[in-house]
């Protein structure tokens, strides 16, 4: 017998970072190594994302997860009983038969989910080892460049701006640690802006900790944010790039794209005309989701149009599942997938799904969602997945510092590298 079996499987409900509940579960080994592993969850959410379970009724308004928790205890977990914790892709087959043989609607991808997480860290604690460093075990670790939240808004930040993220890359730093700091740097700038120009709502935070501001337009927010890095005494195209997660499926309806803010509403086009005039004014080097989930057409123009300037990154798009990133591929319709594994319920699978993307000549980023707990496994798995990148929120609330913080401290415990997913940039280029 080895000490990596799995001999209990736990699950109970806790509370996500908006107060609604989710799954935790603890696994432990037959060696005496534990973990215990607390699901996320988004608020723009892709409609091919694998479903949640939740329980509907009166109960935390309908978003409680009893019928996860119970699946964990009744079939998940007893399916998982007796495997190797080691062997993840054996554990995560498992958890995929049992998803199939039941009913359709009764598991729940938050309940695979919590199980396939807590196994793999079971599997690396059994080891001492960081996760990260179990999935990569060999050489140094990759760190992700970090993306950062500056300015929320759309369903993180009740509507305040169309666009859903206005973030910074420090694509200049030499150090993840260095990274973060620039990047802290920009936001209290970008606080201290806001708050000058009498936005009073600066002093409070939106779902990943950015700013929530009633700008007047969506470009504002992009102002202000260059704005931000200029007075941190960055500079704005080497040391700090600009990105965008437009999140274009919430604003889109029949055909249309309606930018409230702005008091327009846009064909994919005009849309698209909108973005290209947007880079030709900022540093921008991605843009996430600039159109709608199924807007495929939209999409193959975005990559002709504005491909060969930035990254398109497809994140409602891909929802992390390998069928709708084969027809990405093939029909050229982003280059770049965001990583949730939550959209995807197992966590091999996931890392199928990025390892597919980048064979493919993709960018990747892992992402957090905007519902989170204290874990942090994501920061090993963008770290031992050598994803390049990393999206979690900004740089206040604690269930997105416990992200970074554990990136600072895989830098300061392991042999690492920051990655540097584009070439670096010389401040005549970017000019
Ligand atoms: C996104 C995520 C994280 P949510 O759109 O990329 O920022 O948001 O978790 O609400 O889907
Ligand atoms: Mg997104």
């Amino acid at each position: 017998m080895s000490s990596t079996e799995i001999t209990r499987v736990r699950a109970w409900e806790a509370l996500d970072s908006r107060g609604r509940p989710t799954v935790a579960c603890r696994i432990d080994l037959d060696g005496g190594a534990h973990a215990v592993a607390r699901v996320p969850s988004g608020a723009s959410t892709g409609s091919h994302e694998v479903a949640e379970l939740r329980d509907g009724g009166t109960r935390y308004e309908g978003a409680g997860v009893r019928n996860a928790v119970a699946a964990v205890i009744d079939h998940v977990g007893p399916a998982v009983i007796g495997l190797d914790a080691e062997s993840t892709a054996q554990v995560d087959r498992a958890i995929a038969a049992v998803e199939q043989e039941r009913e359709p609607g009764t598991v729940g991808a938050n309940a695979t989910l919590a199980v396939s997480l807590a196994a793999v860290i079971a599997a690396a604690n059994a080891q001492d080892a960081p996760l990260a460093r179990m999935l990569h075990p060999v050489g140094p670790l990759q760190l992700p460049m970090p993306m950062v939240n500056i300015v929320s808004g759309g369903a993180h930040a009740a509507g305040a701006l169309d666009i859903q993220d206005v973030l910074v890359i420090p694509e200049g730093a030499s150090t993840f640690a260095e990274a973060i700091e620039w990047v802290a740097m920009v936001r209290a700038a970008a606080t201290r802006i806001a708050l000058d120009r009498g936005f009073a709502e600066a002093a409070l935070v939106a779902d990943e900790g950015g700013l929530g501001l009633r700008l007047g337009s969506n470009v504002a927010a992009l102002e202000l944010v260059a704005e931000a890095v200029e007075t941190s005494g960055l500079d704005l195209g080497t040391d700090v790039t600009i990105a965008i997660d437009a999140a274009a499926t919430e604003f889109y309806a029949d055909g249309a794209y309606t930018l409230a803010r702005d008091g327009r509403i846009l064909d994919a086009e005009r849309l698209l005309a909108m973005y290209s005039d947007w880079v030709d004014r900022f540093p921008i080097r991605s843009i996430e989701d600039p159109l709608a989930e199924d807007d495929w057409d939209g999409w193959a123009l975005a990559t002709r149009e504005l491909g060969g300037r930035i990254d398109l990154v497809g994140d409602d798009l891909f929802v992390t599942q390998a069928d709708r990133l084969k027809r990405g591929v093939a029909e050229h319709s982003a280059t770049a997938i965001l990583v949730k594994v939550n959209q995807n319920g197992l966590v091999s699978r996931a890392g199928d799904v990025l390892r597919t993307a980048r064979d493919a000549g993709f960018r990747t980023i892992v992402s957090a969602r905007s519902g989170e707990t204290e874990d942090s496994w994501v920061a090993d798995l963008a770290t031992g997945w050598a994803a390049g990148q990393l999206k979690v929120g900004s740089t206040h609330r604690s269930e997105r510092t416990a992200k970074w913080n554990r990136v600072l401290e895989l830098e300061a415990t392991e042999e690492s590298t920051l990655a540097h997913p584009w070439p670096r940039r010389s401040k005549e280029e970017s000019a």
